[in-house]
């Protein structure tokens, strides 16, 4: 049975790839929901409802586990379709925040997210409730995503937007930065730069990763072998352009279909 992975858009595809480097005999189903993008200016019934029907496909296609791998849809439904599906539900915010949590020595932590993922608290809520000392700075940094989305990762205008935007950072004390959008990872370079180096970026695809091939070893539903692996891609949009994007990102060949 192959593993669920949903994002809004590529972003969710950051989070694939850390599953796939430790997992690599699973089979995955992806579903990029582009034509709904971007999730983080929606409210959160919106997005739920949109989670939910990609969760439903993913139960017709018998997953035996669903990855939320975006943050806005985590925040809007992981407790929910934890409620009402057969199956488990493994979102990215709490590994996310615990792994921030043990990257940071001083607890002042930077959050960079979609302004849905700022609005919800779940950051803020979860980083302090593990280390009540921590101090959260969230901020919304929607522009990103449509950047990546674009394919302008290594280019001078997204290094340009990325300066611009994390000038906010500038004066507060933070040690830590989290990409608390699975879309931001792409841009891990440019952020890296104005941040700079005494500042370590968290990427919550590692952790959610590590939950994911947790929850299979303890449940024995690891795949045996590499024989049967078969993944597919699915986007709501434009497949050849979602292709284009997944190949760089995954660093192999990608057929995506609507
Ligand atoms: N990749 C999504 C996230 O992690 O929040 C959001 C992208 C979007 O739809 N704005």
């Amino acid at each position: 049975r192959p593993i669920g992975v949903m994002d809004s858009g590529v972003g969710g595809l950051t989070v694939l790839r850390q599953i796939v480097k430790i997992l690599p005999n699973e089979s995955y189903i992806f579903v990029g929901d582009q034509a709904n993008l971007p999730y983080g200016q929606k409210s959160s019934a919106t997005v739920k409802a949109l989670t939910k029907r990609i969760a439903d496909y993913m139960l017709t296609q018998n997953v035996k586990l669903f990855v939320i791998a975006c943050n806005t849809s985590t925040a809007a439904s992981l407790e929910y379709l934890q409620q009402i599906l057969p199956i488990p539900v493994i979102g990215v915010i709490a590994p996310g925040s615990e792994s921030a949590v043990k990257t940071s020595a001083t607890g002042q932590i930077g959050v960079i997210a979609t302004n849905g993922t700022v609005r919800s608290g779940d950051y803020q809520r979860i980083i302090t409730n593990l280390n009540p000392e921590s101090h959260v700075y969230a901020l919304g940094c929607p522009e990103f995503v449509t950047m990546v989305e674009q394919g302008l990762a290594g280019t001078q205008a997204a290094q340009v937007a990325v300066n611009n935007r994390l000038a906010y950072f500038s004066d507060l004390p933070i040690d830590t930065l989290v990409m608390g959008c699975t879309h931001f990872p792409v841009l891990s370079q440019e952020i890296q730069n104005v941040v700079g180096q005494q500042v370590s970026l968290v990427d919550p695809g590692i952790a959610t990763a590590q939950k994911v091939a947790e929850y299979l070893n303890k449940h024995q539903q690891l795949s045996a072998g590499a024989a049967n692996i078969a993944n597919q891609f699915h986007t709501t949009g434009n497949p050849a352009e979602f292709a284009k994007i997944a190949e760089n990102l995954l660093n192999k060949k990608v057929v995506a279909d609507h």
